[in-house]
């Protein structure tokens, strides 16, 4: 039988004089591997005595005790020297330019978003929202819209297939007032809500797109009316657009929702092709408006006599185009980032808000 003594010493050996961590792993494989060394003296075991085996057992298991320590020892020290290596040939040059970041823009659309949110914000508003996908009733039936109105039409509205057990159909909600509805059933007013997200109706041309973002505006509590209406969106007109002075007009309207409706327009100018708000004798329609139809009220269980309110829409890329010079809806949509390069916003600068209170 082989003499442990100088195999180990031998196998401390090749340890001891291995030059790098490959030349290590390398031998762990050939000592301590499925067909090692070590491996094929523990099969010896089998054939000897039973006392025999025992003592030589033993002696072989302290024996790959020491080999393992060993190993270990010997590749911590390499570790060790490689990053001390590293370190010592590595340098950081810290008067080295610093690289310039790709950053990315903000869309317009959620640029619009935050300075909705920032203006409303001010004046009490909080942000409500709520399911793309909606029924009928939210959608049109709370809303006062009849049965045979053209919005209910298969042609300009997205349905969902199939149809549940008693023939209804889900839709793509076609304007974000069954947020509204949601929240007048489920809160007891006061309620000041603005509502932005997206909206589906089945149009697409050069001014309208499929998917489309619009912002509602609801406010319910005793003793609203008209005159806040007007306050409210006056006031929002002069902020978004940044023009203290800007003309702005109710002109009457319908809705199926609102009594009664209104159409606000500002002031603004078209000369030469090019169109300036603020200034000059022309309007430009930017949203729509009214005191909410008390049978809307009503259907949301709230009493017509006790609460009144307002509520008010406009389309959010309508806006953005208007205040950014953005020439065409489909580029909003389009991804080029050219494009977002140009009519994008850094994320740190601030939504235009007022300085203050006017
Ligand atoms: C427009 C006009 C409007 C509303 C939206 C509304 C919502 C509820 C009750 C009453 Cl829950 N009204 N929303 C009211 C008037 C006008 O939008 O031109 N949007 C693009």
């Amino acid at each position: 039988m082989e003499n442990l003594d100088a195999v180990r010493d031998d196998w401390l050996r090749q340890i001891a004089a291995a030059g790098s961590a490959d030349a290590l792993e390398q031998l762990r494989v050939t000592i301590l591997g499925r067909n090692g060394q070590l491996t094929a003296l523990l099969k010896t075991l089998g054939g000897l005595a039973p006392d025999e085996r025992k003592t030589r057992g033993a002696a072989l298991n302290a024996l790959k005790a020491t080999v393992e320590e060993a190993l270990g020892a010997a590749k911590r020290s390499h570790d060790r020297a490689a990053l001390d290596q590293r370190l010592k040939e590595e340098r950081i040059d810290v008067t080295l330019p610093v690289k310039a970041e790709i950053d990315g823009r903000v869309h317009p659309i959620s640029q619009t978003i935050d300075e909705l949110i920032a203006i409303f914000g001010e004046m009490g508003f909080t942000v409500a929202e709520g399911p793309h996908i909606e029924d009928d009733f939210h959608n049109f039936t709370a809303l006062n819209i009849p049965a045979e109105h053209p919005a209910r039409q298969e042609h300009d509205t997205f349905y969902l297939t199939p149809r549940a057990a008693d023939g209804s159909r889900k839709v793509l909600r076609t304007h974000t007032s069954p947020v509204q509805i949601r929240t007048m059933m489920e809160t007891k007013p006061p309620i000041r809500i603005i509502v932005p997200g997206r909206t589906f109706r089945s149009d697409h041309d050069a001014t309208h797109s499929p998917m489309f973002h619009q912002v509602e505006g609801l406010v319910i509590e005793k003793n609203i009316h008209m005159g806040h209406l007007k306050g409210c969106l006056i006031e929002f007109c002069r902020t978004f657009f940044d023009v203290d002075d800007l003309p702005v007009r109710f002109r009457p309207s319908y809705f199926p929702f609102t009594e009664p409706s209104a159409e606000v327009d500002i002031g603004c100018s078209r000369e030469g092709g090019g169109l300036k708000i603020g200034a000059g004798a022309d309007w430009l329609e930017i949203l729509g408006c009214g005191m909410v139809h008390p049978k809307v009220l009503a259907n949301c269980g709230l009493d017509p006599a006790e609460y009144q309110g307002f509520a008010f829409g406009m389309g959010i890329e309508r806006i953005a185009m208007l205040k950014y010079g953005i020439p065409d809806l489909r580029t909003f949509y389009e991804s080029d980032l050219r494009w977002l390069r140009h009519y994008g916003f850094l994320p740190l600068e601030q939504p235009s808000l007022v300085s203050g209170t006017r």
